[in-house]
């Protein structure tokens, strides 16, 4: 019995709006914005809670500490954690900004995650992404790493890597770019690997950066056994790059054989179906397409919409539902395509729309907010229990985030002394509701 286990991540009590990623439109956008913290993770545990009443399984990575004062001193501040941040804020907030994003709530981003169905030696592999692509999220990649080896700490179960060379010819975004379709969970899957760059080939002609790389997508699959028969490297289209799909899945999504998506996802969309077909019949499955056409649905109202960064899950009882965010119930094209695709012949047969307006600003939707783990019973048992969630565990993060968390940030309050304390005292305190231990560096420093 195999089951599929959403990791969201919690948003940090530092989540604002510091327009760091160039080429996600509601990133630009919204730069300078005051930002809501609580409500950001409030909607976020909403949507756990949601997801557990349809009766998934969820569980939960912890944000990671910022502002993060240890990539300050490696760029020569010194003194107390308080004087290091006041004299860098002084130099230059926005260095300050780019040492407090609360970006890894996104966890699609974190790593690829292979299921053991798919590896060479049964075990769960996982890479946290290098994240290379833009400063503030590189600093992720090393408490990744320490917390999914933690929290899959059992190495007869899982194998967690470390992440790829931390340049740009491996620039590797994580399970974004990365879909499995198969006949079922628990199957063999199609590994589908998206990328925006080859970076041994010529340099692409775009307006706004391709993040991942062949080159990183193609060292995952090697380091976590993948078969070759089990694996297809796409190019994403620059069409989508440049109309603000940074990661393939603002416009593509996957659940089983179920791939949803929009024409201008990939490079040659006719090629891509003809390979998955082909691909899929020697895995024993048979794909269903579901997509928006140009002409019915054009690029700026997916991106705006973020209809295809909906979560596509397998209800207990088999039913296939979306989780969407309420933008794509706005959006007359994006709802127009869901009524289409429920009203059809193929599983999917409910839409959820989700209020998710604080993360969506900074471009995460519903799919962005969670890492998919595939598992075997034996190997849900071995996960770390701190973070699993349940209906109770939910609620007491809830009470915490309203104990800890402010209902407005800005810019200037990242420089502040005080807001750095007010942060470290949340996550002391979540350590201990996770029953994590010493898990963040301020913690074992005791600075
Ligand atoms: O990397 N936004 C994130 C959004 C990531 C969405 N993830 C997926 N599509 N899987 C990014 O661009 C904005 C932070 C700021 O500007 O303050 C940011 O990092």
């Amino acid at each position: 019995m195999s089951v599929e286990i959403n990791f969201d991540g919690l948003v940090g009590p530092s989540h604002n709006y510091a327009g760091l990623s160039h080429g996600n439109l509601a990133s630009d956008k919204n730069r300078g914005r005051v930002s809501n913290p609580r409500a950001a993770a409030l909607q976020g545990l909403g949507k756990m809670r949601r997801l557990m009443d349809l009766g998934l399984t969820q569980g939960l990575l912890p944000p990671h500490e910022r502002p993060y004062i240890p990539a300050l001193r490696a760029i020569g501040y010194g003194g107390s954690d308080g004087k290091v941040l006041e004299a860098a804020y002084q130099d230059s907030p926005e260095m300050v900004a780019n040492i407090s994003a609360a970006s890894a709530m996104w966890t699609a981003n974190a790593a690829t995650v292979s299921s053991g169905a798919d590896t060479g030696d049964g075990r769960v592999h996982i890479t946290p992404a290098n994240l290379v692509a833009m400063p503030h999220r590189s600093l992720e990649a090393r408490q990744s790493y320490v917390a999914l080896s933690t929290i899959f700490a059992d190495d007869a179960h899982f194998k967690v890597h470390q992440p790829l060379p931390a340049n740009g010819l491996f620039g590797d975004e994580g399970a974004a770019n990365h879909n499995r379709v198969s006949g079922g969970h628990g199957q063999k899957s199609l590994s589908l690997f998206v990328y925006g760059k080859d970076g041994l080939g010529p340099k692409p002609d775009l307006k706004f950066p391709a993040r991942q790389s062949l080159q990183a997508s193609q060292a995952v699959a090697r380091s976590h056994g993948l078969s070759q028969d089990a694996t297809l490297y796409v190019p994403q289209s620059a069409e989508a790059i440049d109309a603000g799909a940074f990661h393939n899945d603002v416009v593509c999504v996957t659940n089983e054989n179920v791939v949803f998506f929009h024409e201008a996802a990939f490079a040659d969309v006719a090629a891509f179906e003809d390979q998955v077909k082909a691909k899929g019949a020697a895995l024993g499955f048979d794909p269903v397409f579901l997509m928006a056409k140009r002409k019915d649905m054009a690029l700026p109202d997916v991106i705006r919409s973020y209809l295809f960064n909906s979560q596509l899950i397998t209800r207990p009882d088999g039913a296939m539902n979306l989780i969407l965010p309420v933008e794509a119930q706005e959006t007359v094209s994006a709802k127009a395509f869901v009524d289409e695709c429920l009203a059809g012949d193929n599983p999917v047969d409910e839409a959820h729309y989700m209020d998710l307006r604080q993360s969506m600003s900074n471009g995460g939707g519903p799919a962005c907010l969670r890492l998919r783990v595939q598992v075997s019973e034996a190997q849900k048992q071995a996960i770390h229990s701190g973070v699993m969630m349940t209906l109770e565990k939910i609620g007491r993060l809830e009470e915490w985030v309203k104990t800890h968390y402010r209902d407005r940030l800005s810019r200037e309050d990242l420089g502040d002394p005080k807001f750095l304390t007010e942060t470290r005292t949340a996550l002391d305190a979540l350590t201990q509701l996770l029953e994590l231990g010493s898990f963040y560096d301020f913690q074992r420093t005791g600075a």
